[in-house]
């Protein structure tokens, strides 16, 4: 399912670019446009889904999950640390409403921080 007018559907699609880190049938994972950390990649369905708490199938979220190991390795994070985001909804300042996760890492982390906007 694609949503009109939304720019992470139109980014599964390959309508409009972005940096491609890793993509199978089900998902995508692409460099945050705006990176909050020296990793900073989001990992979407290619399927339109608002947010994490949408009815998504339990394939789907699989993969996503699945997609943030996978991302870890080509971005030489696994064995440093990262650190998942989904933020959700109007009070997390959920931006795009189309569900991603943002992997976060190459650098310190302290408790708290970085919130993902
Ligand atoms: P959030 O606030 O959690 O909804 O995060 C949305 C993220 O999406 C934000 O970190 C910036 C990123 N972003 C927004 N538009 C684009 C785009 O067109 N391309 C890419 N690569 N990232 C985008």
């Amino acid at each position: 399912m694609k949503k009109d007018d939304c720019i992470f559907c139109k980014i599964a699609a390959g309508e409009i670019p972005a940096a491609k880190v890793h993509e199978d049938e089900t998902v995508v994972a692409f460099e945050d446009a705006d990176p909050m950390m020296p990793v900073h990649v989001l990992v979407i369905p290619k399927d339109h889904y608002d947010n994490i708490a949408d009815d998504i199938p339990d394939a789907t979220m699989a993969s996503m999950l699945r997609a943030v190991g996978t991302v870890a390795d080509i971005k030489g994070v696994r064995d440093s640390g990262f650190r998942i985001i989904a933020n959700t909804g109007d009070d997390a300042c959920q931006s795009v409403h189309h569900v991603h996760l943002h992997v976060l890492g190459g650098a310190q982390m302290n408790d708290g921080d970085p919130c993902a906007r």
